[in-house]
């Protein structure tokens, strides 16, 4: 017998007899934060372009694009994350900075 044939006593009842409300999904949105980079006087354009197209998957011609935007506007969003991931890529992009002696810095942002 389908769920469908059962008449309105019968329905949702299952083979037990029981009646089994199924609960509602309670699934929430976890919050987002951008990640931020944050402009200089001394990192080069070229490693910042490194950087987008290493730790945030963007082509040469997007990451140019932010790189310029960082440059000339003092900070600009290179992605949108949740929490951990966006402190990994900061934790990441300052880390990689470091090894290669440039002061860059990144930020979280709530979205
Ligand atoms: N202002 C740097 C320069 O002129 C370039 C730069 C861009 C540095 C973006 C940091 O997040 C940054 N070499």
């Amino acid at each position: 017998m389908s769920e469908n044939d059962r008449t309105g006593d019968e329905r949702g009842r299952g083979s037990t007899g029981l009646v089994v409300e199924e609960a509602a999904p309670r699934l929430k949105r976890p919050p987002l934060y951008q990640v931020v980079l944050i402009n200089d006087d001394y990192t080069p354009m070229e490693f910042v372009v490194e950087i987008l197209e290493r730790f945030f998957a963007m082509d040469r011609t997007k990451a140019t694009r932010v790189m310029i935007e960082v440059h000339t506007k003092g900070k600009g969003v290179c992605g949108v994350f949740t929490h951990e991931i966006a402190e990994t890529k900061v934790a990441q992009v300052i880390a990689y900075a470091r090894q290669h002696q440039h002061p860059l810095m990144a930020t979280l942002e709530e979205a």
